[in-house]
């Protein structure tokens, strides 16, 4: 029989069943979203008032179509954006994701993020399933492209920039995110299923998981017997799978996990 999903819980207190479930895990599994970096002051996308969707439309900007329409509206609100991510820090949550890793077996970090906050927490090895601002490729012969030199210095909500051109075809750059329509990186998604379904422990944290396939992947590991801990603010289709729901913001949730069950570990503000 299918245990009942779990309560909430507002984690000013974090279960005990959460540390022994951590304390016992070989492989955790940490899955993010944009509310890992909604303290870092990086837009989410579908929060009310504050969700990027609230004020662009994805159709006009997220899909291929797009940048075929317009590409130079397209690129200038991604450099933009990744003007945001290059002027904003990692928080606790990513602080705090980035030394699990020295305190569990094994740990992979995997996020539908395009920014490098977790890389610049300290994370390794993290899989980005919808693409980086960092990795701009050809959008015709697909050879990867620096990003253009210095901090892009964009107004807000971005201007029409002509993208880049590629050196080898000369046809335009594009941003290196994964877009509406768009298959997810194989080199991504494979490694991704894969740590999911042999995982002890997954973590989601910060996804309203309604994108998918990225959103398909807390139910497999549940369905694979791992113990789902959903870290949200807000409720989610996941609170009916997940073992636990953890109700807060990432940063604070997060930092006291890992001071509540390793207490040695320095607190990462
Ligand atoms: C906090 C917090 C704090 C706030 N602390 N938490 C109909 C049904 C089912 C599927 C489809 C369908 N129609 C189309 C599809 C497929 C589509 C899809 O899933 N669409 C759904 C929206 C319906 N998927 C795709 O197209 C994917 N590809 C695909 O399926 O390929 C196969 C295919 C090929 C050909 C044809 C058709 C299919 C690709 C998806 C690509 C997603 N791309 C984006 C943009 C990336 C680039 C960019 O940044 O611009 O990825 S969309 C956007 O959503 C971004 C995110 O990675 C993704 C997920 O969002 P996320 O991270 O969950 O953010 P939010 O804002 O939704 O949630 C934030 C959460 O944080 C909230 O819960 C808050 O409460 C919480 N929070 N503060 C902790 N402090
Ligand atoms: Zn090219």
């Amino acid at each position: 029989m299918k245990a009942p999903p779990a309560a909430a819980t507002s984690a000013a207190v974090i279960p005990a069943s959460v540390c022994t479930a951590l304390l016992d895990a070989r492989h955790v599994v940490v899955f993010t979203g944009a509310g890992v970096s909604a303290e870092s002051g990086i837009a989410t996308f579908r929060d009310a008032l504050t969700g990027l969707w609230e004020t662009f439309d994805p159709e006009m900007l997220a899909t291929p179509e797009a940048f075929l329409r317009d590409p130079a509206l397209v690129w200038g609100w991604y450099e933009w954006r990744r003007k945001m991510v290059m002027r904003a820090r990692p928080n606790p949550a990513h602080l705090a994701i980035a030394s699990l890793a020295s305190l569990v077996p094994r740990l992979t970090v995997i996020t539908q993020n395009v920014d490098d906050l977790h890389e610049r927490a300290g994370s390794t090895g993290v899989i980005h399933l919808h693409g980086s601002f960092f990795r701009p490729r050809c959008c015709a012969c697909s050879r990867p492209h620096g990003v253009p030199a210095g901090e892009p210095d964009e107004p807000d909500g971005g201007r029409r920039l002509e993208p880049p051109r590629c050196g080898h075809c000369g046809e335009r750059i594009r941003p290196g995110v994964v877009w509406f329509g768009e298959s997810l990186p194989v080199d991504a998604y494979r490694p991704a299923e894969h740590a999911v379904r042999n995982c002890d422990v997954m973590f989601s944290i910060g996804t309203s998981a309604v994108v998918y396939p990225a959103a398909g992947l807390p139910y497999a590991a549940a369905e694979c017997g791992a113990k789902v801990i959903q870290v949200n603010p807000a409720a989610t289709d996941l609170d009916a799978v997940a073992s636990f729901n953890l109700r807060g913001p990432a940063g604070t949730v997060m930092d006291l996990l890992i001071r509540t069950i390793w207490p040695s570990m320095p607190a990462s503000r």
